[in-house]
């Protein structure tokens, strides 16, 4: 716990900043001054931290990430520093403000897309905990990902100004600006130092780091998240303003400042547009540079650097790294090929977050010439050098060392580049890493098996238990102590009260009392009112045809079909929930949520059909939203067709709260069903090889038509339309023309799910007991998704650094 004089600190603070006092201040302004006081703590606890283990001379880790989804400041680092409490009792009494209002006002800093930008942020939040010491880099978006507004149905996208209320958390550091230089011409000469590269005529950009804390629960380290701000270095042209030019005048300012203006809204996808590989080099050169003039700045050599510094490359994005790291230490530490070469590779490490081939970056090669020329030169060095000793070890058979090649069809495959580039690669959950192995980096796994493990994603549970659960996590302190905050697989200890009726009844109330939340907030948004003792089945996540959220919307249609027909029978009350993005350019997908909305709207509009379901599409999913809906969650969609998903880590959310997957054997709920048992899973589906088999065979979806009435009727429907609206386009897509249809075989798996479905419903409506102990099951068997183990598994197996704690 932190000790300070709260009050003193917070006056002082509305004093100095506002110029206000206590009887007159406003949540709004209590806001900024109570984060500013946090915030300021949070920089001395860490500077105090970082003194003592930088005497130590230990290892640091350097995580690199274009996202980090960190969520709201506020409350988490409340809740870290055990000053919840206090805060709340102080705040009410002295200034009658209530904590929760000011929860409310922050807004969230939209700085990822999904699973990939918050995965980066529970590390933060897990290695603070465990006392790891890391620095995460980043971009400072001024405009993140975009606000998501349904318009008729279709998903438009608006500006997310999140820096009005959060820019509180952040602290610029001028003193450690650095310059980024694109463009411009090589220049090689010899000197009498050498051969000595420079930069003719670059384009010069500042980039400006903008420090986060980012606290760790009942620990001494505080993790710090550096996001970099990209600002022109072009004098104001004073004449061309004068003369009435106002436009000309900044235009070449804000071609500068673009660099870090919006966070590409793609996901699973790459476009390999030229601003986004501004963004890469931007946040990796800054990087870099501070990183080696630290490290030179405090050793006084380089020799040291890979024994002293662990790179972490979070999926491709930042893999230009390589060779920047390779370009400063040539071209401005003066090392040698070889001895640059072995310091990078001995430094950087590389995760891989997809196998998706769309989401494989490849840059366009003469984007990267023309813009990084010298950074050109240097990859292709490496992929000379690379090539050159794979045909050694090939003994002359090029067509290993053609699919291995950095360089390919004009292009630069930046996952070979990560490959070459770093000492360890990994997958994210074990079906993910196989498959890895087995397919897209086979012929590198071949050449260097050792190079490849696997570490299993993970979520930090305080956050998504203890903040966003508060009413399970006081019983669970109560059952089993508060031992698991900090050391999660104590929730197997929940396992014994399965057979208690009394704890049963607790888990019944607590769920029925966030599936209220929930329902109030659906109520306030969408004005639906919602049965809460329907079955809460929900799938929140980006909405993506290999994630399948169609295939829910096939079944929600096929349940109206049943219902208009009379031949629901004895069918229990389900409330379909659906929140998701897609991304801006996605046709299909923005269709997808066009058809989920539309059925909501006909399902809500008449009385008969909702007695029976409720579907409701919740607008503008953010981690905000998602601390609300996942507590509520009772059956979790996980449905992705197996092989696709890498991990997914809302499935993990809502294990832990209590939630029952309905999901295929994909990513980690592989993993989620050998921790539970396959008992309390409804798992349905082909598996990962029958998919592949299926699809050499010729996937033909038609057929599965054919022998299923039930897909029959719902087509029909679909060409029907819906409250006027025709959604044959959605149907064929499904049926194919000749061929191709339904690429994420939902008919394939249609059947298998109705009845995964059936199951679930049965055991939901005839034996709640049997449900309610599946579901303590499931919070009992989370305790190895939390992202401590994932990220002990990075310090261990990749960067080989221990915890430091002060009394060390
Ligand atoms: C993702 C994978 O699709 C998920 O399965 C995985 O859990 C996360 C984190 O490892 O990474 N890769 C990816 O590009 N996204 C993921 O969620 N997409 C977004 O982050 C939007």
């Amino acid at each position: 716990m932190i000790t300070a004089n709260f009050k003193d600190l917070i006056d002082a603070e509305l004093a100095r900043h506002w110029d206000v006092s206590m009887e007159n201040v406003t949540p709004p302004l209590m806001q900024r001054a109570l984060s500013s006081v946090i915030k300021d703590l949070l920089s001395q606890k860490r500077q105090h931290y970082m003194k003592k283990f930088q005497d130590t001379c230990e290892k640091q880790v350097y995580y690199l990430c274009m996202e980090f989804l960190v969520g709201k400041s506020l409350r988490n680092n409340l809740f870290n520093l055990e000053i919840e409490e206090q805060i709340s009792k102080l705040l009410h009494e002295e200034y009658q403000i209530d904590l929760a209002d000011l929860y409310e006002i922050e807004r969230d800093p939209g700085l990822g897309n999904g699973g990939l930008g918050r995965l980066a942020a529970c590390f933060l939040d897990s290695l603070a905990t465990q006392n790891y010491p890391v620095t995460g880099f980043s971009i400072k978006y001024e405009f993140g990902l975009f606000k998501q507004k349904l318009i008729d149905g279709w998903q438009t996208e608006l500006p997310d100004d999140w820096l009005t209320t959060s820019y509180v958390w952040l602290s610029p550091r001028f003193q450690d600006r650095c310059i980024v230089r694109f463009d411009g011409a090589v220049h090689e000469e010899w000197t009498s130092e050498g051969l000595t590269i420079r930069l003719d005529n670059p384009t010069e950009i500042e980039a400006v780091p903008y420090d986060m804390m980012i606290s760790g629960y009942s620990s001494d380290a505080v993790s710090l998240l550096r996001l970099w701000e990209a600002h022109s270095l072009n004098r104001f042209d004073m004449n061309l303003f004068s003369q009435g030019e106002y436009i000309r005048a900044m235009s070449e300012d804000s071609m500068a400042e673009a660099i870090t203006k919006v966070l590409y809204p793609s996901d699973n996808h790459v476009e390999g547009k030229e601003l986004r590989l501004k963004q890469q080099y931007f946040l990796v050169s800054s990087t870099a540079q501070g990183i080696v003039s630290t490290h030179y700045n405090r050793y006084k050599t380089l020799d040291n650097f890979s024994d002293k510094t662990a790179i972490h490359i979070n999926d491709t994005h930042p893999a230009l790294v390589i060779p920047e790291l390779l370009r400063i230490f040539m071209d401005e530490y003066r090392y040698s090929w070889d001895r640059a070469w072995d310091l990078v590779t001995q430094t950087v490490s590389y995760t891989n977050h997809t196998v998706l081939p769309e989401a494989l970056e490849r840059f366009q090669e003469n984007i990267i010439q023309s813009r990084l020329p010298r950074i050109y030169m240097i990859i292709q060095e490496i992929n000379r050098r690379f090539i050159d000793s794979i045909i050694a070890q090939d003994l002359g058979d090029a067509s290993r060392a053609n699919r291995m090649s950095i360089f390919s069809n004009n292009k630069i495959n930046m996952a070979n580049l990560c490959i070459v580039g770093s000492y360890s690669v990994n997958g994210v959950a074990g079906l993910h890493t196989e498959i890895l192995k087995k397919t897209i980096f086979k012929d590198f796994y071949d050449c260097s098996p050792k190079k490849f493990l696997n570490v299993t994603n993970g979520i930090t549970h305080r956050r998504w238990l203890n903040q966003a659960n508060p009413l399970l996590a006081n019983l669970l302190d109560d059952l089993i102590g508060p031992d698991y905050r900090i050391h999660s697989q104590e929730l197997s200890g929940l396992l014994q009260f399965k057979n208690d009726d009394g704890v049963l009844a607790a888990l019944d109330h607590i769920k029925l009392e966030n599936k209220k939340r929930l329902a109030e907030y659906i109520q306030k948004t969408n004005c639906i009112s919602i049965n809460v003792d329907s079955i809460f089945d929900i799938q929140a996540k980006r909405l993506h045809e290999y994630k399948r959220q169609l295939l829910n919307a096939l079944r929600i249609i096929s349940l109206i079909i049943d219902i208009q027909e009379g031949s629901a029978g004895e069918m229990f009350p389900e409330t379909f929930i659906f929140a998701a993005k897609a991304a801006p350019g996605y046709f299909r997908a923005k269709e997808i949520i066009q058809l989920i909305y539309t059925l909501s709207g006909y399902v809500n509009g008449d009385d008969q059909l909702s007695k029976y379901i409720n579907v409701v599409f919740l607008e503008n999913y953010s981690v905000s939203l998602a601390e609300i809906i996942m507590p509520a969650g009772e059956l979790s969609e996980q449905i992705s067709l197996a092989g696709k998903e890498a991990s997914g880590t809302g499935n993990m959310k809502f294990m832990l709260n209590g939630a029952i997957t309905i999901g295929t054997y994909d990513g980690a709920n592989v993993e989620m069903i050998r921790q539970v048992g396959e008992d309390n899973f409804f798992l349905f589906g082909l598996k990962d090889y029958e998919v592949e088999n299926l699809w050499c065979q010729g996937y033909n979806s038609i057929q599965y038509l054919q022998n299923c009435p039930r897909l029959h009727r719902v087509i029909d429907f679909l060409n029907t339309g819906i409250s006027g609206r025709s959604f044959e386009s959605i149907s064929k897509y499904l049926l194919g023309d000749s061929r191709g249809g339904d690429p994420y075989m939902c008919f394939a798996d249609f059947e298998s799910y109705f009845n995964a479905h059936e199951k679930a419903s049965s055991i939901y409506c005839t034996d709640k007991k049997k449900w309610n102990q599946m579901s303590l099951s499931n919070i009992a068997a989370a305790g190895y998704f939390s992202s401590d183990r994932t990220v002990k598994g990075y310090s261990d197996k990749i960067w080989n650094i221990k915890p430091f704690t002060l009394k060390d």
